[in-house]
């Protein structure tokens, strides 16, 4: 705020009231809401990295860190009763829709107190009362999923909505085909939202995908409207979100959303950050993007947070953080009769 600017009455400067005018949509509480979601999304991604490299989480780790602005934005534009569901890089969405972060890490390390007792680990966390239907390992696999829950809710005349998170990787596959050709024959209330991040593993969408210049142009192709967006700006994503959803809600069919992003880290613990194919100025260019960054800027630009307030928020997440470690740490292992519990067999 410069010296000229006026406070009004609410303690806004002229300068936030004017931004607010233009985006209507932007208040103090929601914006440090979203700011605070994408933190525990970071610091507790961070925090797992340092648990892999302890051997507290075995198995594979995908982060989503850089992505966050995608779960975040889109999850604030749903209802508690809405379903969601993603692939295998899917602790950002489990947190944005309100898992129990000590619930979470306990299941990344194993444990009985985990969202899954421990039995799914990280690519396959379910909170099933949070309508978090999964996390899924097979590329593609959970998208016929997410058009089957969107046909459930339909079949029984819910007015609910089904989210589906997936990389751009899974668009050449056929269940994917399958799945957006029969949502828009049904016009069945789901959206798919595809995070194109610009590789799978360690190939670059253009060496994989015959439509990476226009992956939503696979949804277009079946009648499916769609709509490409700048994944990094999370107001950008919530505000698209509400008027997809408000769409879909009210029966006008499927919508697809190409969210464009980048991951800053390797694919998964055993990729490195930069590897092969990519190149470390490539990163720290997108980096610059970094969507904590983004709304952080923005936030102080309008006057609608301070210094202190990041500062604030760092130390309560940062919290949590910690007592979530302390949790999974001290949490038993499941017993070995557990092995024979929740296992289908006809
Ligand atoms: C059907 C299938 N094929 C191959 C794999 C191995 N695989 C794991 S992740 C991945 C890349 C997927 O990339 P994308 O869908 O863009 O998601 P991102 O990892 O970028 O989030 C591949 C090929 C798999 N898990 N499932």
């Amino acid at each position: 705020m410069n010296e000229t600017d006026q406070m009004n009455p609410s303690g806004q400067s002229s300068s936030a009231r004017l931004f607010i005018m233009i985006m209507p949509n932007m208040d103090r509480v929601d914006v440090l809401f979203l700011y605070r979601q994408m933190l525990l999304i970071r610091r507790f991604e961070e925090k797992s990295a340092e648990m892999y490299a302890l051997a507290k989480i075995a198995g594979f780790l995908h982060l989503y860190i850089g992505e966050e602005a995608i779960a975040v934005g889109t999850i604030a534009a749903l209802r508690p009763d809405d379903y969601a569901i993603s692939a295998y890089r899917d602790h950002g969405h489990c947190l944005a829709r309100g898992s129990d972060p000590g619930h979470v890490m306990a299941e990344l390390f194993g444990k009985a107190t985990g969202l899954c007792q421990g039995k799914g680990g990280s690519m396959h966390l379910v909170d099933a009362p949070r309508r978090f239907m999964g996390g899924y390992a097979i590329v593609g696999g959970h998208i016929p999923l997410a058009t089957g829950l969107a046909f459930a809710t339909k079949y029984q005349k819910l007015d609910l909505v089904t989210v589906c998170f997936f990389g751009e990787g899974a668009i050449p596959s056929g269940q994917a085909h399958e799945a957006l050709n029969l949502a828009a024959l049904w016009k069945l209330p789901v959206i798919f939202v595809c995070e194109n991040n610009r590789y799978g593993m360690g190939t670059s969408a253009e060496r994989a995908i015959a439509l990476y210049a226009d992956v939503a142009g696979a949804a277009r192709s079946y009648g499916i409207m769609a709509e490409r967006i700048d994944g990094m700006d999370v107001l950008a994503v919530r505000d698209v979100m509400r008027k997809v959803v408000e769409q879909v809600r009210g029966g006008k069919g499927p919508f697809f959303i190409e969210a464009m992003t980048y991951r800053f880290m390797g694919h998964s613990m055993s990729d490195p950050a930069h590897g092969h194919y990519r190149t470390k100025e490539e990163v720290e260019e997108h980096r610059k993007r970094d969507p904590l960054l983004l709304l952080k800027e923005t936030i102080l630009s309008t006057d609608l947070g301070t210094e202190a307030d990041f500062i604030q928020l760092e130390r309560e997440v940062g919290e949590v953080v910690t007592a979530a470690v302390k949790f999974a740490d001290e949490s038993p292992f499941p017993v070995l009769s557990e092995l024979y519990n929740d296992v289908l067999a006809e």
